[in-house]
């Protein structure tokens, strides 16, 4: 069965899903987008998303047509349309049809897309071995130029930290901010442990995943001490244990690091707590399709 596509309020198949070259969205990267996955017939923190979503619109001063309790059922009633149980989805609000001229007051009508997909474990089996991660030369987005915060639909910034970490033969890059601070990956946040202590970048130069808030709240819970703090490079080479959180990485342990190993080289035993507890979660909270 071909999937379908919402769009505007209409489900299409997915190659009928189009927008006009003139969409500020293709002319500029103009909007915003999530990307949220469904488990076992649920979608994980689905109101945190749009939620998000609705705040990186706000941001950009874009006002989607939509309620959240729309967009909401939408998401839904896509994935009922596609019968999928375990999915990554993607909504899209772009500025709309405008001309030539960048001005977002040109554009009348945003246009809304929601595509759903089965998908997989992203890393496959560097869930057991571990990622092998590159640092690169590419600053992430000045917090006073771009807010890494808006999930906007210009990603070149993390395009340009993909093909530098592809270039150096790393699964994910590593991206350091204006001032020499950690920020993220190209599309996942990162923790280190330090004699037992779980450390993150704060939230200003880097997107506030939900999947990092997931794994704070998860790390809280058993007990452990989570604090978010400026790290350098020093800290990632030194660190006993690195992992990544994102919707799509999900949890995922580092083990190496610009040719340096990470603790003993193998995903370390809290970020195996994490993963496990993780997933648990996952499998057992989430709005019900049905
Ligand atoms: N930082 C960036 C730059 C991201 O794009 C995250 C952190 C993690 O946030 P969440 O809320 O997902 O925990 C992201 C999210 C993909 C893909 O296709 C990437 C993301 C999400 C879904 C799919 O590579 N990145």
């Amino acid at each position: 069965m071909v999937s379908l596509i919402y769009f505007n309020g209409k489900f299409v198949p997915k190659h009928e899903a189009r927008t006009s070259v003139y969409d500020h969205g293709f002319l500029y990267g103009d909007g915003v987008f999530e990307g949220i996955r469904a488990y076992n017939g649920r979608v994980f923190r689905l109101n945190e998303h749009v939620d998000r979503m609705y705040d990186s619109a706000k941001a950009i001063d874009l006002k989607v047509p939509l309620s959240k309790e729309e967009m909401i059922r939408a998401i839904i009633d896509t994935l009922k349309k596609n019968n999928l149980k375990d999915a990554y989805i993607r909504p899209i609000i772009t500025r709309g049809d405008g001309d030539l001229g960048l001005d977002p007051r040109k554009c009348q009508k945003p246009n809304i897309f929601i595509i759903t997909e089965s998908w997989g474990a992203m890393y496959g089996d560097l869930y057991e071995k571990g990622l092998t991660a590159v640092t690169v030369g590419v600053r992430r987005n000045a917090p006073e130029a771009l807010p890494p915060n808006i999930k906007s639909m210009n990603y070149l910034n993390n395009i340009l930290a993909k093909i530098e970490a592809n270039a150096k033969g790393g699964d994910e890059a590593i991206m350091f901010d204006v001032n020499g601070n950690i920020s993220e990956g190209s599309g996942d946040n990162i923790f280190v442990i330090k004699n037992g202590k779980i450390i993150t970048p704060p939230a200003l130069n880097n997107l506030r995943g939900i999947t990092r808030a997931s794994a704070i709240e998860l790390a809280e819970k058993k007990g452990m001490n989570v604090v978010e703090t400026n790290i350098g490079l020093f800290d990632i080479y030194t660190a006993d244990e690195v992992f990544v959180t994102g919707t799509a990485a999900e949890i995922a342990p580092v083990t190496k690091i610009d040719g340096r190993i990470i603790g003993d080289g193998f995903p370390g035993t809290v970020t195996k707590k994490l993963m496990v507890a993780f997933k648990n979660l996952t499998m057992t909270e989430g709005t019900p399709i049905e």
